[in-house]
């Protein structure tokens, strides 16, 4: 048994000291539940062997994008959408692909997650490893670990989770994920990989996509894209324009927002992988009015305006002031990182 293992079969233990005499443990999730983070609930659920109602998935969002729906959908996940007073109603949480914030959060926690935390974060149980692609890579670790089995629909997930969070191993990997993912391969069913992975868009949003493009603003190789509102179960675009315009020649970042009811949603790319400088994830939280609300890694991440910060509320795609709102405030929060280092 190597080290790695040893200290995984030791998380083991002690993850399931932290459920035990815990009737209801709820596995928290990030605001727009992704792949990984459903995978990885699964995971730590099967790995407590507690049931559904014993260890429900809760969110205080809910799963937008379809490919995701699919996902949940096919492999039998089911995620809960809660309030934060709910939330706060628990007396323990484990939370799996993101981090709450233990000042506002009353629950004791437990923390599965791959993305940095803030400097002296502290749970009961703290398993943080930034330098992962995936915490479905984590929970697989643990699941081996263990010895417990894993279903074809668990791996299933866990391998489709490795494969977004990492883009199919060529975004932010580690040995760790690549030997999850020839692991769970083995048990993976092709078939249903196939199945969940084909993201679809109605013709309107690829006219408003269109649009958004015509009205595209470009300065010091930042690209910005408006789709102005997306219509239900669309939301999906935003992040493919936002790599779209990263494919632009001269172009190193990249933004492309658009309404979600009120709410102006963006998501920022960087191009660079995981090199040094400033990552799209910090310009995500320079730009977010209160923790929480923008976030992500070096080369991706997502920012949620709320009403009230002064951004024009234009159904258009391509609207020119909001366009340039939405430059201007970006290319200040790159500039101003800059200047820092
Ligand atoms: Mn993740």
């Amino acid at each position: 048994m190597g080290v790695e293992e040893k200290s995984n079969a030791r998380r083991v233990q002690e993850l399931r000291l932290f459920a035990r005499d815990t009737p209801v443990l709820p596995i928290l999730v990030q605001w727009d539940p992704d792949p990984d983070g459903m995978a990885s609930a699964a995971g730590i659920r099967a790995l407590l062997h507690r049931t559904d109602d014993a260890s429900p998935i809760v969110s205080l969002g809910q799963v937008t994008r379809p490919e995701n729906r699919r996902m949940a959908e096919l492999l039998g996940i089911q995620v809960t959408q809660v309030t934060e007073r709910e939330l706060n109603t628990f007396r323990r949480l484990i939370a799996v692909d993101m981090q709450p914030q233990p000042a506002t959060c009353r629950a004791r926690l437990a923390v599965i997650d791959h993305h940095p935390p803030p400097p002296g974060y502290t749970a009961d149980f703290v398993d943080i490893r930034p330098d992962v692609g995936a915490v479905a890579t984590m929970v697989t670790q643990y699941l081996r670990a263990s010895g417990s089995g894993i279903s074809v629909a668990l791996a299933t997930g866990l391998l489709y989770g490795i494969r977004t969070d990492t883009d199919v191993l060529r975004r932010g990997t580690s040995g760790q994920d690549v030997e999850a993912y020839v692991f769970l391969q083995e048990l993976a069913d092709e078939d249903l990989l196939r199945r969940i992975g084909r993201p679809s868009f109605p013709q309107e949003a690829v006219t408003a996509v269109g649009q958004a493009l015509t009205g595209l603003r470009r300065e010091n190789g930042i690209a910005v894209a408006y789709l102005g509102r997306l219509a239900a179960g669309t939301a999906h675009v935003l992040p493919n324009l936002a790599d779209f315009c990263l494919l632009i020649e001269g172009v190193s970042w990249s933004a492309a927002g658009g309404l979600l009811g009120d709410e102006l949603a963006v998501n920022v790319r960087r191009s660079g992988g995981s090199g040094g400088g400033t990552g799209a994830g910090e310009v995500a939280r320079s730009l977010a009015q209160e923790p929480g609300l923008g976030g992500g890694h070096h080369a991706m991440a997502r920012v949620v305006f709320r009403p009230g910060v002064g951004y024009p509320l234009s159904d258009d795609p391509g609207d020119p002031a909001t366009v340039e709102w939405l430059l201007r405030r970006v290319a200040g929060a790159v500039e101003a990182l800059r200047a820092v280092r």
